[in-house]
């Protein structure tokens, strides 16, 4: 078969399938066409019949505007991917959407678009694969044992994320880590020559790579000899640095940014068919081409030899097959509950005042021999976080028996790479950074609420309580900027108790959640709390009997503020008020209508929000908020408090006014 006209397959279908659309990205699917076809062809594992199979080889389009690339390659070889649904690109709920989307299409790995994500996702599965293989692979039973292929763009490698996953995955070592770097030296504005000209090849081999220089991407055998080196390597992570040219096949746009990202047009697909000698009608791909992309018998037997393999293991070792099954599957071990009721109980006798970020060490040093999943870890601030304890054993280039990741000061990778963990399988990630830094890996968190993973968010230090750091490290928008994400749960404990609540919905929720704690000491509160309160997301903590003058609802290190303000506003003037703390809104407002406003009647005088930050979100629920809408000072904790109106009198003050 001329390998060529495999490659053509992918160039045709793909500007036919973007012509229809009147949208898409025909540049990059045309210049990337002959090395996908290689890649596929000669080493992709997997079975299109079944592409949710654990050792399957992990495949990414980190640069998603060439999203025909690949569903081409998905449709050629044997995907449930149709010619319709290659007609449909584009079009609402189809399975072909504009940018790849993990469990839209079948065979896509994750969702990818926001350029460089996709590569430190890669990253992410690469560690997967590597610690999995350590834990269950057996002498002659390597049941993980898969590569990870992605293709990055200039873009890609131009973000700052690339920049953060690729050095880790250097000093990791990831030798089953193969990036294929489409080097057509064009992004949108035009030739990169004036933002993007350092030397990619020396860089990556600074981060400790292996890298492959100078392969014509339009030569299937240099191609192929290139991949084949990348594979043997297995103490470092390859780059394959491919010259290509953008829209390749096209006389009039081959190599001009022209191509990048809007349809060639009517009269110039039918110039590129002439010039490729592709003689047939629109969406018609001749039988030999179906044939030499097939991939289905050759994925059968790659699945049938591994699930052999697996049933064999599965005697000599049926704990630890039962153990991967599980694992994969994403079903969490027996038992978890009865951890969290153990350290719910502990915690209401000891009743610990105590900084909220805590929390996570004390419950991480029951769960982590229990949940063998829960990967960890922190960008350079593991104790702070209280993301680490005794538990913790931290993962190297020399050893891959561990749960925890020292992701460096690196934000938005370790989020990039989290999710990538998730989507490998057999993981359930939790990263930490302080809450005001959460910004530098907001995007991340995006993608992962888009794909709803199974991730959790550690972010502590979380107001002005962080003190004389001052306003660069005191978040105030970051809260609400989280609650804004769809699909993400965001938790704001007021003590230990809400604190472990939190964390055991984190775990038992297949859904990413923010766990938000603070720097500093606060008052427990809980002791006549249950976890059933908590659990709905908001619940009355303090009453005085009907009928109420004033509900104040408040999160986190406010709660016993206003437990304090209500306390004064009954003894001191006789206004009756409620403190309803609110550890979730998003929890709180999946919670049936009756349950809501019996904890928030709308037959009170007054409803009033205490929140230390942006204060916006309150409105819903309040007529006033007490939060801060400008940055914060650098001066102890109480001070700041103070300075900013957090104090038991002034609010006391305002409230009273309100109602007289
Ligand atoms: C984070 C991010 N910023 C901007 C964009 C918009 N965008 C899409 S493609 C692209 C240029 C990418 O250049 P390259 O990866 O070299 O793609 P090529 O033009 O070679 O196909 C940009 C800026 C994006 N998708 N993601
Ligand atoms: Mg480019």
């Amino acid at each position: 078969m001329d390998r060529k006209r495999l490659a053509d397959a992918i160039r045709i279908l793909s500007i036919e399938a973007i012509q229809k659309a009147k949208s898409g990205h025909p540049g990059a699917p045309m210049g990337l066409a002959d090395i996908m076809e290689v890649l596929w062809n000669d080493f992709l594992k997997h079975n299109p019949k079944d592409p949710k199979w654990p050792d399957r080889d992990r495949f990414i389009l980190s640069n998603g505007h060439a999203s025909m690339l690949l569903y081409s390659a998905l449709h050629l070889s044997g995907y449930d991917v149709s010619m319709e649904d290659i007609k449909n690109f584009r079009q609402l709920n189809s399975i072909t959407p504009g940018h790849p989307e993990v469990g839209v299409t079948p065979g896509v790995e994750t969702t990818t678009g926001p350029l460089g994500q996709g590569l430190a996702n890669g990253v992410g599965m690469a560690i997967a694969e590597r610690i999995l293989a350590e834990k269950f692979n057996r002498d002659g039973f390597d049941i993980v044992n898969h590569y990870t292929y992605v293709i990055v763009g200039d873009g890609c490698l131009m973000e700052g994320i690339s920049h953060e996953a690729c050095s880790l995955a250097g000093t990791l070592g990831l030798g089953k880590l193969i990036v294929i770097y489409d080097d057509n030296k064009i992004t949108i504005d035009g030739p990169t020559e004036g933002w993007f000209t350092e030397d990619v090849a020396k860089r990556f081999e600074a981060y400790g790579w292996h890298v492959i220089k100078k392969v014509d991407g339009h030569n299937w055998k240099e191609v192929k000899d290139a991949i084949e080196e990348a594979r043997s390597v297995k103490d470092k992570p390859s780059l394959i640095c491919c010259q290509t040219k953008i829209a390749f096949g096209s006389p009039n746009f081959e190599g001009s940014h022209k191509s990048h990202g809007a349809p060639l047009g009517e009269e110039e697909i039918e110039i590129v068919k002439k010039n490729l000698n592709w003689e047939y009608e629109p969406f018609f791909v001749p039988k030999d081409i179906y044939d030499g992309w097939d991939a289905r018998e050759k994925g059968r037997k790659f699945q049938e030899e591994w699930e052999k393999k697996f049933l064999l293991y599965s005697k000599k070792f049926p704990d630890l097959a039962k153990e991967f099954k599980r694992r994969m599957e994403g079903k969490l071990p027996e038992g978890v509950e009865e951890v969290f009721e153990d350290l719910l109980k502990e915690i209401k006798e000891k009743a610990p005042s105590i900084p909220t970020r805590k929390v996570s060490s004390m419950v991480l040093e029951r769960i982590l021999p229990k949940i063998p999943e829960l990967i960890g870890g922190s960008a350079d601030l593991s104790e702070s976080n209280h993301t680490i304890c005794s538990k913790s054993k931290v993962i190297s280039k020399k050893n891959w028996d561990g749960n925890y990741i020292h992701y460096g000061v690196r934000e938005f990778a370790m989020v990039g790479i989290m999710n990538g963990m998730a989507l490998h399988g057999g993981f359930l990630p939790y990263g930490g950074t302080f809450l005001v830094f959460s910004d530098y890996a907001k995007s991340g968190i995006r993608m992962s609420a888009l794909m709803n993973l199974n991730t959790i968010f550690v972010f502590t230090h979380d107001s002005i309580g962080v003190g004389e750091d001052g306003p660069t490290h005191q978040p105030i928008e970051q809260l609400a900027s989280l609650r804004i994400i769809p699909n993400l749960t965001v938790w704001r404990p007021c003590d230990a108790y809400e604190g472990v609540v939190a964390w055991k919905y984190a775990i038992t929720h297949n859904s990413p959640t923010a766990l938000i704690f603070t720097r500093q000491k606060i008052k427990f509160l809980c002791n006549n709390v249950s976890e059933k309160d908590v659990e709905k997301g908001a619940y009355v903590i303090f009453d005085s009997d009907p009928p109420l003058d004033v509900v104040i609802i408040a999160t986190g290190s406010e709660v016993q503020l206003a437990i304090e303000v209500a306390e004064k506003l009954c003894n001191d003037h006789n206004i009756k008020t409620r403190v309803v703390s609110m550890p979730s809104i998003e929890v709180f407002e999946r919670q049936p209508k009756e349950y809501k406003t019996k904890v928030l009647p709308s037959d009170v005088k007054l409803k009033v929000a205490i929140e230390a930050g942006t204060p916006h979100i309150w409105y819903k629920y309040a007529d006033e908020v007490i939060g801060i809408d400008r940055f914060g000072k650098s001066a102890p904790s109480e001070a700041v408090f103070s300075y900013f109106g957090f104090k038991v009198d002034d609010i006391t003050k305002k409230i009273n006014n309100r109602l007289s």
